[in-house]
C-alpha cells in the first residue's frame, strides 16, 4: 500500500516509521510512506499556508489555494515513471475531530485501498471548500481535540499497516488474533511472562501446569 501524507509537520513522522513493525514493513515494500511539507506548497515569500477567518475570529485557517493544488499533485491517478502502469487514484483522507470515528471495522476497509492519501491539519483546521470538494472522509480518532492531524495520522497508518497480508510476522499475526477476537468481546485475559515471583506476587500456579485444557478454562474464567 502507497500512502501519502500532507503534513507542515514531516519530521514528526521519523519515530513511529522509523521503528518497529512499520520500519520492517516499508523495508519489505508492503507499505511505502511518502511524506510532503506542506509549506512547499505555500504562497508567497513566506510559503503561507495559512490566513485568518472570515467573519473574524481566533486563529489561522489552511487556505484552499495551498492546498487543493497539493492534493491534486499528489492523489491523482497517473501512469508510473518506470512502468507503464497507470496508479489509481487515491482514497483522501482529512484527519479531524469532527470525523466519523477510526473503528478497527473502518480500519480493515482502509486497508484494502491502494492508495490513501492522509491531509493533516493545523491550527482551527482548514477551509471547508477543501472538504466539500477534495476529501473523500473525515476521520477522527476519538472524542477529543489535538494540536494538529499528525499523531491521527499516524494511529490511522499503525492500525491499517498492521491489516496489510505480511506486515505481521507469524507470531505476531497469531497474538493479533486473539487480541482481535478478545477486542470484538472487548474482553481480554490476563497476560503474565516471566519471572515466576515477583515482588512476591506469584504467576497463578495453572499457566504453568502445561494442561492446555484447564489453562483454556482459566482464561475463559478470568476474562476482564
Ligand atoms: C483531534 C483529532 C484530529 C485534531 C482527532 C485541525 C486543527 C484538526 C487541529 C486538528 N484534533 N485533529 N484529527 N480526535 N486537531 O482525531
Amino acid at each position: 500500500m502507497r500512502i501519502d501524507v500532507l503534513t507542515l509537520f514531516p519530521g514528526m513522522f521519523n519515530g513511529p516509521l522509523t521503528e518497529s513493525i512499520l520500519a520492517r514493513a516499508q523495508d519489505r515494500k508492503l507499505l511505502q510512506v511518502n511524506l510532503h511539507d506542506l509549506r512547499q506548497f505555500g504562497t508567497g515569500k513566506y510559503r503561507q499556508v495559512d490566513d485568518s477567518p472570515y467573519g473574524g475570529g481566533a486563529g489561522m485557517v489552511m487556505r484552499p489555494d495551498v492546498i487543493v493544488p497539493a492534493i491534486e499533485k499528489l492523489a491523482e491517478e497517473k501512469r508510473g515513471k518506470k512502468s507503464n502502469k497507470k496508479e489509481k487514484r487515491a482514497w483522501r483522507i482529512y484527519l479531524s475531530p469532527r470525523g466519523e470515528k477510526l473503528t478497527q471495522e473502518r480500519v480493515e476497509k482502509l486497508a484494502k485501498k491502494d492508495r490513501l492519501l492522509l491531509l493533516c491539519g493545523h491550527y482551527e483546521g482548514i477551509d471547508q471548500r477543501i472538504c466539500d470538494g477534495w476529501i473523500d472522509e473525515e476521520i477522527s480518532i476519538g472524542d477529543y481535540v489535538l494540536t494538529g492531524g499528525e499523531l491521527p495520522a499516524m494511529v490511522l497508518i499503525d492500525a491499517v499497516a498492521r491489516q496489510i497480508p505480511g506486515v505481521l510476522g507469524k507470531d505476531e499475526s497469531a497474538a493479533a488474533e486473539s487480541f482481535s477476537k478478545a477486542l470484538d468481546r472487548k474482553k481480554e485475559y490476563p497476560h503474565y511472562t516471566r519471572p515466576e515471583v515477583f515482588r512476591g506476587k506469584k504467576v497463578p500456579p495453572v499457566l504453568l501446569s502445561g494442561n492446555h485444557r484447564k489453562i483454556e478454562e482459566w482464561r475463559k474464567d478470568h476474562l476482564q
